[in-house]
């Protein structure tokens, strides 16, 4: 008896320590999507801290790398390899803008949000290929708009 009211109590203690479960949110890399060629797709997420993205590689040639400049401040980055399926866990709050490798000069890129973020004018400036621009401003008006809040 006093052995199962042990357990129930280190139970409830495990219960409170951990408040939301953590999820893993899937991201195809694609020759071409329902917004044209060489995209991630979904190409913004939303998404709470210790939540993870699992970048699968529907189409062949394509990986999913952090972009320098557009990550939460001291945040190491992540370069995963072509082909590769990696899994990628966010812990810290904030914005981060994620490239193909090979394809970031075609504009094939996606924005994550963690926890609550504020869109700074640093993050929206940074500076991107020609082809990356009108996606990320695409990405930014619909955040402005209420996409993800
Ligand atoms: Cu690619």
């Amino acid at each position: 008896m006093k052995t199962g009211l042990l357990l129930a109590a280190a139970f409830a203690a495990l219960l409170h320590a951990v408040p939301a479960a953590a999820e893993t949110f899937r991201v195809e890399m694609r020759n071409r999507g329902e917004r044209g060629s060489m995209v991630f797709e979904p190409d913004f997420l939303a998404i709470k801290p210790g939540d993870s993205i699992k970048f699968i590689a529907t189409h062949k040639s394509h990986n999913a790398a952090s972009i320098d400049g557009m990550v939460s401040e001291g945040y190491a980055g992540f370069k995963g390899k072509i082909n590769e399926e990696i899994e990628v866990t966010f812990d810290q709050p904030g914005y981060y803008g994620i490239k193909c490798s090979p394809h970031f000069g075609m504009g094939m890129v996606m924005l994550v949000k963690v926890g609550a973020a504020e869109l700074t004018e640093a993050i929206r400036k940074v500076e991107v290929p020609a082809r990356a621009r009108p996606r990320f401003d695409d990405i930014f008006a619909r955040i402005d708009a209420g996409e993800g809040q």
